[in-house]
């Protein structure tokens, strides 16, 4: 078991290093875009690198913080993977009067929910309040996939305003 781990770690990093190999030879960016389809290695390989070190605190969205129209699922596949005791924090400011269009925090059931925006099973982790100061903080404590998404307007900020995303937090020891 332990060996296997290994071994597969080792060609991980074998076809990353290759791939790294093929990306730093290409001088010319657009063409290097081209063939990584817009995928930075150098980024995701420095990233991965840095899997041994302690748990992290990852802003949701990073600056762009957590509000409609910006597509969260993207950022998580880029941005990922997360591993376990990560804590993500989503940043939104509370609402100030009734023209305000406040958010809020949401954990779906399943990968359905998610596809369909479908908030009725849905449990409430953080109100429209909650995304003040510091931000909410929501630590990534259990090893299963992981539905977020904005609860506001019935969906709509799920659905039209991309605030969804899914995470599956790794074991950091096997990155190790
Ligand atoms: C990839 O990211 C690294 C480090 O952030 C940067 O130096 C490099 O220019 C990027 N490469 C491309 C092709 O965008
Ligand atoms: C990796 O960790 C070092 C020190 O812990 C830090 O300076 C660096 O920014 C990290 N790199 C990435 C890509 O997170
Ligand atoms: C959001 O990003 C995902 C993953 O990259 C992509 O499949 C999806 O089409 C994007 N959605 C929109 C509306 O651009
Ligand atoms: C996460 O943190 C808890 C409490 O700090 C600790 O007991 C647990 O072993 C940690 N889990 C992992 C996978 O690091
Ligand atoms: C907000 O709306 C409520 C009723 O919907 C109204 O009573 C209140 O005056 C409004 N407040 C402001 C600041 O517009
Ligand atoms: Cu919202």
């Amino acid at each position: 078991m332990e060996m296997d781990l290994k071994q597969a770690q080792v060609l991980i990093l074998l076809v990353l290093a290759s791939m790294l190999a093929v990306g730093m030879a290409n001088k010319n960016i657009a063409s290097t875009q081209r063939w990584n389809h817009g995928f930075n290695h150098t980024d995701w390989f420095a990233k991965h690198q840095n899997g041994t070190g302690g748990p992290k605190r990852i802003v949701v969205g990073g600056s762009e913080n957590w509000h409609f129209g910006f597509n969260y699922t993207d950022w998580a596949l880029k941005n990922g993977p997360f591993y376990l005791n990560d804590t993500l924090v989503f940043k939104y400011d509370p609402p100030v009067d009734n023209s305000s269009h406040p958010h809020s925090v949401y954990l779906l059931p399943n990968f359905w929910s998610y596809l369909n925006c479908d908030l009725t099973r849905a449990k409430r982790l953080a109100d429209v309040t909650q995304g003040g100061g510091e931000g909410f903080e929501f630590r990534l404590k259990r090893w299963q996939p992981h539905y977020f998404a904005c609860g506001e307007s019935n969906g709509f900020h799920c659905d039209k305003g991309l605030m969804k995303f899914f995470v599956m937090p790794l074991f950091r020891r096997w990155h190790g």
